[in-house]
């Protein structure tokens, strides 16, 4: 009897069973310059998401969920580090030759996972810098990177598929590196002699839009931000890039599938050059950028099927998200505001990316976890920066003092068990703005008002703004002048936030 006891107990301290009870999977979908509109779950008819849907109606779908910030990099920083991007110099959108932003010393959602004994890769888009400078030869080791900041397994492409270098990279270094075709990347001079944009347009497949740039070195027939030699073997093909990222996910996700494991799957859709596979094209009638979406729901089926057939789908949580709002004509006249059809890629708000208007930063943001977590409709606000402390809560691994300052633990709103998220929330476009109990400020700014590159309102103003958002969701009464108290109140709280650290 004693025996029996002693191997029960055995069996529930150490092994797997215990594990997987207490340490579910955790996988983080990541979408790029997708908006809140763009999902049919989010109220698309233009387009069908049918693989999202089922995630969403499998789990909990926020309605107020949010990235930090209104572009690329700083929303990736917040999700990493816990800690508003603002408060650090350097955060804006990156270039590809760029040097590492993540401190490798304090708690990040990685090394979380690592410390608590998970397996940890990203694969993806990375977009937070490599190396300790920006002079770097990307024909070697690159470090620190990924790796440094948690990840065991890093498989990423450097900046944005738009940017050079256009290559992979595994780990510390570049994917089919060839030592008699070195690389040689620069922002500021040509380098090489390969063509570019600005004086081969006759050589791009796909043109640049007039006034964006684009038009630097041109690989895969598109004309790229950034100058690259070299490398030739190691350049992508777009059309291939999710396929790739797909097969090393799901390589990764077999391989560690009978341990803990946390995967940062950083997706490129619908980012520009919006260049899906061919058995995705023309497929959604709104153009590539459509097609793209189409692209993404695909993807994530194909994760959320393995699960399945691993059996390991009830013990893994899948969050999934973007990591701004969403973008027409971002550079490259790929027609995506031509066949728009009447599709509203931020749905009921105004503003997109570069936006400080709720476009730019509320997105798509659903939780599942079969079995676990209820499936709901949630209204509670939440943001992707919460997720280091709530999961912190979830795998009891605490976050020693000053780490992650910014990231709340709303663990039991992201669960689905509690309606209550969040009480103030700072957004972050190129100005700031503060919500708090449904009200919400915006910061007077000397920017445009509207961004005609990219045909999108920044929210941007001389007057301080202050919307209802409970009854005004598309902000288009401002209600500063009505209410100067509660301006007031707000733009204190803000500057009291700024300070904190
Ligand atoms: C902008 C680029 C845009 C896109 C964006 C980054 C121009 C004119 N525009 O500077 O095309 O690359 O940066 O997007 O160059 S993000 O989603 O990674 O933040
Ligand atoms: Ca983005």
């Amino acid at each position: 009897m004693k025996k029996i006891l002693f191997i029960i107990l055995s069996l529930l301290t150490h092994s797997s069973f215990a594990q997987k009870v207490e340490h579910p999977n955790v996988i983080f979908i990541y979408a790029d310059d997708l908006g809140y509109g763009d999902l049919s779950c989010y109220g698309a008819t233009k387009i069908q998401t049918p693989n999202l849907d089922k995630l969403a109606a499998s789990g909990v779908r926020f309605t107020d969920g949010h990235a930090t910030s209104a572009t690329c990099t700083p929303s990736r920083y917040a999700l990493m580090t816990g800690r508003y991007p603002w408060r650090k110099d350097g955060t804006g959108i990156l270039p590809g030759d760029a040097a590492l932003i993540i401190p490798t010393d304090k708690t990040t959602l990685p090394n979380l996972f690592k410390k608590a004994g998970y397996k940890t890769a990203i694969i993806g888009k990375w977009h937070l810098g490599l190396g300790e400078q920006v002079e770097k030869n990307w024909n070697e080791d690159i470090k620190p990177g990924p790796n440094e900041v948690g990840f065991d397994y890093s498989f990423i492409f450097p900046a944005t598929a738009d940017r050079v270098p256009t290559v992979f990279m595994e780990n510390h270094r570049v994917v089919a590196l060839d030592a008699n075709d070195p690389i040689t990347v620069d922002y500021v001079n040509k380098v090489g002699t390969d063509p570019t944009g600005k004086e081969h347009p006759e050589l791009l497949k796909q043109q640049s839009s007039p006034n964006h740039g684009h038009n630097q070195t041109i690989v895969n027939g598109i004309g790229r931000i950034g100058y690259m030699s070299g490398g030739k073997m190691a350049r992508w093909v777009d059309e291939e890039i999710t396929t790739t990222f797909l097969a090393k996910a799901q390589q990764f996700i077999e391989t560690n599938h009978q341990s803990s494991f946390f995967l940062y799957f950083a997706l490129t859709e619908p980012h520009v050059p919006r260049m899906p596979a061919t058995m995705f094209r023309g497929k959604s009638g709104l153009g590539l950028r459509g097609d793209a979406i189409l692209q993404l729901d695909y993807t994530v089926g194909q994760i959320i099927k393995q699960l399945k057939d691993l059996k390991i789908d009830k013990n893994t949580i899948i969050v999934f998200s973007s990591d701004n709002g969403p973008v027409l004509n971002d550079g490259y006249e790929d027609e995506a505001v031509l066949k728009i059809n009447g599709h509203i890629p931020a749905g009921q708000f105004r503003g997109g990316k570069y936006s400080i208007l709720e476009g730019g930063t509320r997105v798509p943001f659903i939780l599942s976890w079969p079995g676990t977590v209820k499936p709901q409709v949630s209204e509670a606000m939440v943001s992707q920066m919460d997720l280091l402390a709530s999961f912190s809560k979830l795998i009891k691994q605490p976050i020693p003092n000053g780490d992650a300052p910014d990231s709340e633990n709303l663990l039991e709103a992201f669960l689905g068990k509690s309606t209550k998220g969040r009480s103030v929330f700072v957004e972050h476009a190129s100005t700031l703005a503060i919500i708090k109990d449904g009200w919400k400020y915006i910061s007077p700014s000397d920017g445009i008002a509207y961004n005609k590159l990219v045909g999108i309102e920044t929210g941007n103003s001389k007057q301080p703004q202050l919307y209802n958002l409970k009854e005004d969701k598309s902000e288009k009464n401002n209600l500063a002048a009505k209410h100067p108290n509660l301006v007031n109140e707000l733009e204190k709280l803000l500057t009291t936030i700024k300070q904190k650290e």
